[in-house]
């Protein structure tokens, strides 16, 4: 049994996305927690929620956990390959694909969120570097395009460009990039995910 732990409009919500790009959201019991809510102040970590931390999102699988977005998108990935959101072991691209998903967790989150709190120690740029390193590397993925993996639209278009639906001004201005952002934003799998979560939140 899969069992989906979710906060509506969260990162989670970008695990709800992937399942229905997967056609997949009917086979997992999504239970909605509250969490705390860092930028407003406002929430609190749910009792019911089982996330060693009190966070969204966290996947559990006839009783396994699976934590961290990279980590559960290449877990469903592979659960459901048949809408190729994922590149499977053997394919020549499986490299660049996990180079993305750990790419985005390792080095694009401390990034955007150096920026946004105004870290500027010079180790920390040392050890992550910076948002101009990021859009480099982003501008010459995006720029062959027109996915990150080239012709295919996968589950690291929808874990990286999900970071500027929720930071709309933190897109570089690079027109390449700004296309790519509408590219993603424009699957209609969005749109139901906004909807699944209003549906979902509170009034
Ligand atoms: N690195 C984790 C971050 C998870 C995370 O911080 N989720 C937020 C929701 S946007 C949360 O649960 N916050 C509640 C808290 O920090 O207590 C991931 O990407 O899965």
């Amino acid at each position: 049994m899969l069992t989906l732990i979710h906060a509506p409009q969260s990162r989670s919500s970008g695990v709800i996305q992937l399942l229905d790009e997967l056609g997949s959201l009917d086979q997992v019991a999504v239970q909605t927690v509250t969490v705390r809510r860092l930028r407003s102040g406002t929430g609190a970590a749910d009792p019911a929620n089982p996330h060693p931390e009190g966070k969204v999102p966290l996947l559990i699988h006839d009783g396994a956990m699976i934590r961290e977005r990279n980590a559960i998108m290449l877990y469903l990935t592979e659960l459901f390959p048949a809408a190729g959101m994922g590149i499977p072991p053997g394919d020549p691209q499986r490299g660049t694909f996990l180079s993305w998903l750990a790419y985005y967790g390792n080095v694009m989150e401390p990034v955007f969120i150096g920026q946004f709190v105004g870290i500027t120690h010079p180790a920390y740029h040392d050890v992550f570097r910076g948002m101009a390193e990021v859009t480099a590397t982003l501008q010459t993925a995006v720029e062959r395009g027109p996915w990150l993996m080239g012709d295919r639209y996968t589950a690291v278009d929808l874990l990286i460009s999900g970071v500027f639906a929720w930071a709309p001004d933190a897109v570089p201005d690079v027109p390449a990039i700004r296309d790519w952002v509408a590219r993603c934003q424009a699957r209609p799998s969005v749109a139901r995910t906004q909807a699944f979560d209003t549906a979902r939140t509170p009034a």
